[in-house]
């Protein structure tokens, strides 16, 4: 609503469609542009229908479910002008992950897009009201006979009183199963929305009204809802919002939107690559209008970022950010980048590196010492009903789970997740750090690296590594990359065995499942 007043009814708010044919879908969508009074208009007709047709009332928790779209992030500013909770999950989401998330979140109506909707019915949520939106285009959302949302929407007045919240009412649920695959609901507030683009947006990543946001994560991940809908439209801005996979579509939807500000995770620029100088049919690329990025959700290597800056002249903005914290909390920006360091608090944020005393109590680690990375700042983690919430916040800290030192710079460095040490004939062995010295070889595109119990050594150190496209594994592959790594690190960090493979365990949010390669070690 402010900015329409600020800066008129006009101006582009999000973007949809024009990217190049995909091969399965029939022709190309047309590209189309949500003004912000035309969007404005969308999110106070949906606040009707929630209110009047749907029967929400302040504080019913609404699902919302769909691949991202404007329609989505329309249906989430609805939810929250109608004093409602937003809860969010990801279109990836199957129906006993669904089932198990609206009985946590003790969810009573759902807006979700037709072409996920029958995973949602065969979740069978007992009571559960729900309509369905698409976008009117059949041949792109073959749901989209039933868009009975949309339809109901057009017949309601197109302003709607937003409901007089407090600061500190919930917003919003985001759900997150993490890297372990146990679903937890995190609860933010109206003013934690606000208070991730007025610190890590404002502060560190910088952007004008002119900017045009666009990525990867999905509106379910909040890395996501942040990066394409929270920061453009708090700075008066606008937002590609499609769904799309691969690092070809990436690069074609930077060139046909001229994206300036670009949210994605490091698996991401390392696929971009060698399609910058291998352009497949979408190509060439034209990168001219990138002037920030963005990676977060998994650690950057050192070798990711040097690549890209390479290539591209652009250095990347790394973070780290969690669901429980919303969004990213220690960053870095423009000369204050530190290849493969994530960087120093976001303003409004303050870390620490920390160890438990016999009492089990938090303290300080000297600079230079690996220890749990705890943060506090603006917004803070708060489980929904979840006895792991004494576990992960003290004292008012919130312990990420992460492995990290603080150099003296100032500087935090990711060490791993606090599981990922493998303890190998006495020696900790960081998974993380043997992955980022195989990353530099130029056969290899993706490595995670995990313990295999061993009774000798207590745990062997295995690499499970995806090569680059078009390089096969012979019998020297595997002796050559010990070689490589051992020229780096030392020699009790080398691999003792490694495992070719096409694809690396991921979560649909694309962070690594370690878990899921200890489990095959185990076997
Ligand atoms: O989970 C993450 O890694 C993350 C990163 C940045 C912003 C938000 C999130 C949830």
């Amino acid at each position: 609503d402010r900015t329409v007043e600020r800066l008129g009814a006009d101006r582009p708010a999000f973007h949809c469609g024009g990217l190049p044919a995909a091969e399965e879908e029939g022709g190309q969508v047309p590209r189309s542009t949500w003004s912000y009074g035309e969007l404005r208009a969308t999110v106070d007709r949906l606040a009707h229908v929630l209110t009047r047709e749907m029967g929400v009332v302040p504080g019913n928790r609404v699902l919302l479910r769909g691949p991202t779209s404007p329609y989505l992030a329309a249906c989430w500013l609805a939810v929250m002008k109608a004093g409602a909770v937003a809860v969010t999950v990801l279109a990836a989401h199957r129906a006993r992950e669904l089932a198990t998330v609206c009985r946590l979140a003790r969810i009573s109506h759902a807006l979700c897009d037709a072409r996920v909707a029958d995973e949602l019915a065969r979740a069978e949520v007992p009571g559960l009201r729900t309509r369905l939106f698409g976008t009117g285009d059949t041949t792109h959302h073959p749901g989209g006979g039933e868009e009975d949302l949309l339809r109901t929407a057009a017949a309601m007045p197109d302003r709607f009183e937003a409901v007089d919240t407090a600061a500190d009412d919930v917003a919003l649920i985001a759900f997150t199963s993490g890297t372990t695959g146990d679903p937890k609901g995190c609860v933010h507030f109206h003013r934690d929305v606000l208070a991730i683009a007025d610190t890590f947006a404002t502060r560190v990543l910088r952007p004008s009204a002119d900017d045009v946001f666009g990525g990867t994560p999905p509106l379910g991940f909040t890395f996501g809802l942040g990066g394409l809908v929270v920061f453009p439209l708090r700075a008066g801005a606008s937002a590609l919002l499609e769904q799309w996979s691969g690092a070809a579509r990436t690069l074609e939807a930077i060139t046909a939107h001229r994206v300036s500000v670009l949210f994605t995770a490091p698996t991401a620029y390392r696929a971009m690559l060698p399609l910058l100088d291998a352009p497949g049919p979408g190509g060439p690329y034209d990168l001219s209008s990138l002037r920030r990025c963005v990676s977060a959700g998994e650690h950057l290597p050192a070798a990711t970022w040097e690549a890209w800056h390479a290539r591209t002249g652009l250095r990347i903005i790394d973070g780290i950010g969690a669901t429980e914290m919303l969004h990213i909390f220690i960053s870095a920006a423009d000369e204050a980048i530190r290849p493969g360091r994530t960087g120093v608090p976001v303003p409004g944020y303050q870390a620490r590196i920390v160890t438990r005393d016999e009492r089990g109590s938090l303290v300080p680690v000297p600079d230079g010492t690996p220890g749990l990375l705890a943060v506090r700042g603006p917004v803070g983690c708060r489980y929904l009903a979840d006895a792991r919430q004494r576990v992960y916040v003290r004292d008012g800290w919130n312990l990420t789970g992460d492995t990290y030192v603080r150099d003296a710079e100032g500087y935090f460095r990711f060490v791993g997740r606090a599981d990922d040490m493998i303890i190998s004939a006495g020696h900790n062995v960081s998974g993380p750090e043997v992955e980022e010295a195989l990353l530099h070889h130029p056969d290899v595109c993706e490595a995670a690296v995990v313990g295999r119990p061993d009774e000798r050594r207590g745990q062997l150190v295995v690499a499970h590594v995806v090569l680059a496209a078009g390089v096969e594994p012979d019998s020297g592959t595997a002796e050559r990359l010990r070689q490589f790594v051992k020229a780096e690190l030392a020699g009790y960090k080398c691999p003792h065995r490694f495992v070719f493979t096409g694809a690396l365990p991921r979560t649909p949010t694309g962070k690594l499942q370690r878990f899921r390669l200890r489990e095959l070690e185990r076997d």
